[in-house]
């Protein structure tokens, strides 16, 4: 006989599985945990804060797991997993952290506001987190941002901003969110997913979890169905919220220039439109959200310029972790007058990489390094492999002439040769700093 005297058993002891022991033991639950991992990174913490608590390390006990009530499932593990598809098939009830906060946060008298999307989130979620902080409103941000869910609990905010990753949403299924948006669907995470559409249909999730949706008019997968109120931003076409020769429009109406942003790119025009469709959504006016958009300064990693140094600019994109993301980058970049040294590569996830082939043409010489450097090289005569971000750099940097640009956009994961994309994107500033001798 196996023993089973837990009925809770929270799968994976990162930050998400800390967080959920941390709620179930506050509730008077005693759950046990498992990871797969000899030595899982939230261990220590585990073993001072919760003794109590059995930590089951290298693997997951699959006849345990199917003689409980329910798992917690982290978002780094697929429920595919056999042992949880195991327990699933036994009855046992699967769900992730959000499904826990969904339930829990009806006991609030607070809004949720649901983000998701393949590239933009973080950038949308911080920055209406601050739309609504300024307007007055007491806004708790995260999930896949950073924070989970779960941590934000205790705050008793107004509104809750949650960023969603397709994972985090394939084990929710209670979210009431006010408003939720998809801002875009471009390939990723097929290491995980059988296929595209199954990545698109966890994206879409999310909006069966909402009184109000914040479509992309310019990507019909982030559409809803008709069904509930919806609102559209467009950088391409007139719509609800959108974008009109450098002119931010709500309505017909001008309302602001993007040339007083900080943010720059289109994408990040995209981004500020979402966030005065969603401001507005949680009765924040548009003048409001936009004397914040404004001097939003936009987040470390994504399309930052770090220094001009002999006249030779460099920007750091490390978390352009996917293909969606550098393609965006330099077709924010179309107009640089100089010329464009891109440094990508890493683990490109199993993408389809072709979408990059046209927008190399754009850039003077690409410099590949990682695991999947050969599959770039592939793409263009003008990308060259390397050995690593070091030999990119001292490449990139003696063809330069001043004026020209350095830009850091892999296209690419950043687990093959770093702990995650801010490591890398750190490595680089380090270099840049280098470039100053
Ligand atoms: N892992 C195992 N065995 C286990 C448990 C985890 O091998 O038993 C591995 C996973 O494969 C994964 C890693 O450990 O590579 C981390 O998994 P986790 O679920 O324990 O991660 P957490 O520390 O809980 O962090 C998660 C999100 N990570 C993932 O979804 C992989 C964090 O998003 C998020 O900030 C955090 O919850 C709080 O909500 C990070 C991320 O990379 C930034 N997200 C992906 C992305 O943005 O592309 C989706
Ligand atoms: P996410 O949280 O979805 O990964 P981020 O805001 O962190 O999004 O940005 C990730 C990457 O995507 C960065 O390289 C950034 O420049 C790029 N990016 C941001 N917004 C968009 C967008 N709307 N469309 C395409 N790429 C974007």
């Amino acid at each position: 006989m196996v023993e089973s005297k837990h009925t809770h058993w929270v799968v994976g002891l990162g930050a998400t599985g800390l967080s959920v022991v941390r709620y179930l033991c506050g509730l008077g639950i005693i759950p046990a945990v498992c990871d797969s991992r000899m030595s899982p990174p939230g261990a220590t913490k585990l073993a001072e804060e919760f003794p109590q608590v059995e930590l089951v390390c290298g693997h997951f006990p699959a006849q345990r797991l199917a003689k409980a009530k329910q798992l917690i499932v982290s978002p780094g593990i697929a429920v595919t997993s056999a042992a949880i598809a195991a327990a699933a098939a036994k009855g046992v009830e699967i769900v992730g952290d959000i499904e826990l906060f969904a339930r829990a946060v009806k006991a609030q008298d607070a809004r949720v506001i649901g983000i998701t999307g393949s590239n933009g989130k973080s950038t949308v979620t911080s920055l209406l987190g601050e739309v609504l902080s300024n307007a007055g409103v007491e806004a708790e941000i995260g999930g896949n941002i950073g924070t989970p869910a779960l941590d934000l609990l205790a705050a008793n905010a107004q509104v809750y901003v949650l960023e969603l990753s397709s994972f985090q949403l394939e084990t929710t299924t209670s979210l009431d969110c006010t408003a939720a948006t998809i801002l875009n669907v471009t390939e990723d995470h097929l290491d995980r997913y059988p296929d595209y559409a199954a990545y698109l249909a966890a994206k879409r999730r999310l909006y069966q979890q909402t009184r109000c949706i914040v479509a992309n008019q310019d990507d019909p997968q982030t559409w809803g169905d008709g069904a509930i109120e919806e609102f559209r931003f467009s950088v391409q076409q007139e719509s609800d919220w959108y974008l009109q020769q450098g002119h931010l429009m709500a309505g017909g109406e001008a309302i602001g220039q993007v040339n007083e942003l900080q943010l720059i790119g289109r994408h990040n025009f995209a981004n500020a439109l979402a966030v005065l469709a969603l401001a507005q959504c949680v009765g924040v006016s548009k003048q409001d959200a936009l004397a914040t958009i404004k001097h939003y300064p936009g987040l470390a990693h994504r399309c930052q310029t770090v220094a001009t140094i002999k006249g030779v600019r460099y920007v750091n994109d490390s978390k352009a972790t996917n293909v969606g993301a550098t393609v965006a980058a330099l077709d924010g970049l179309t107009d640089y007058p100089g010329n464009i040294y891109l440094i990508a590569g890493g683990d490109a996830k199993q993408a389809d990489l072709t979408p990059l082939k046209a927008a190399f043409q754009s850039v003077q010489q690409v410099l590949a390094f990682g695991k999947d450097a050969k599959l770039l090289v592939q793409l263009s005569d003008n990308c060259h492999q390397v050995d690593d971000l070091d030999a990119a750099m001292a490449s990139a940097r003696q063809s330069a002439q001043p004026g020209d640009l350095i830009l850091l956009s892999p296209a690419c994961a950043s687990l093959d040769m770093y702990p995650n994309f801010m490591a890398r994107g750190e490595h680089f500033c380090q270099l840049v700093r280098g470039a100053n001798g």
